[in-house]
């Protein structure tokens, strides 16, 4: 009875392991995110279903074939409908797999022309934000974690440049990363859709002190981010100057 039931527990325990791990990854806080996100499920469920076609017919055919006697079991060749199968398939796969990702990509990679730009600069080793329309910065350093404050549902155009040698911005829960590179800046945009503080960290060794390039983003109401720009206030931390 006991090895029954637990027969009949494998398969859906099987099943319940993609979305228990799929779990793994936490929803994301940007628009931009949330699209990467949805991307990341679609793959992850097509990648499921692959996989339990892929080994079930495996399990089956090793059961169904199993050595009974010297005769070999009968042999297919040249069967045109099965070769059609699984080139088509797989095709379509690829081509609904590629269909999704550009979607995606489009989402991350918009511009958004009413966007507020800060110009974030990555040094050895630490992070500087200036504000480009207020001209507002914050810089941080030896035990100074910078803090990025920024307005809830507003796009935020991000110009990220490099002083001196690679860095990498990265805040976790956006699902996002970029490259700061000497003598390129790159763009990206990213809104915000909750208010809270999340970490962020650079994640390309750049220097004895690496590991102390940590940030946080701490995503605000419109007008606490009006007061934050007009008094340095609504709580923020980090070195703060005009
Ligand atoms: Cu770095």
């Amino acid at each position: 009875m006991k090895v029954k039931t637990a027969r009949r527990a494998a398969p859906a325990a099987l099943l319940a392991l993609p979305p228990l791990l799929a779990g793994c990854a936490p929803e994301s806080i940007t628009a931009e995110g949330q699209a990467i996100y949805r991307a990341y499920n679609i793959f992850m469920w097509a990648a499921a279903v692959v996989f339990g076609l892929v080994a079930s017919l495996v399990v089956w055919s090793v059961i169904r074939y199993r050595r009974r006697d010297d005769e070999l079991p009968r042999q297919v060749e040249g069967h045109n409908l099965l070769e059609l199968t699984w080139t088509v398939l797989p095709f379509l796969l690829v081509i609904f797999l590629f269909v999704v990702t550009i979607r995606a990509q489009n989402t991350v990679l918009h511009n958004a022309p009413d966007a507020l730009t800060v110009n974030v600069t990555a040094f050895q080793w630490s992070w500087r934000f200036v504000y480009e329309d207020s001209g507002r910065q914050v810089v941080g350093g030896p035990g100074n974690v910078p803090e990025m404050v920024v307005p809830v549902n507003q796009p935020i155009l991000i110009k990220l440049r490099s002083a001196d040698v690679v860095h990498a911005f990265y805040v976790p829960r956006t699902l996002f990363k970029r490259q700061a590179i000497p003598g390129t800046t790159n763009e990206f945009v990213l809104r915000f859709t909750q208010t809270g503080t999340f970490p962020g960290q650079c994640t390309q060794f750049c220097g004895l002190a690496h590991s102390d390039m940590l940030f946080n983003v701490r995503v605000v109401s419109q007008s606490s981010y009006q007061q934050w720009l007009s008094t340095g206030q609504a709580g923020a931390s980090g070195s703060a100057g005009t």
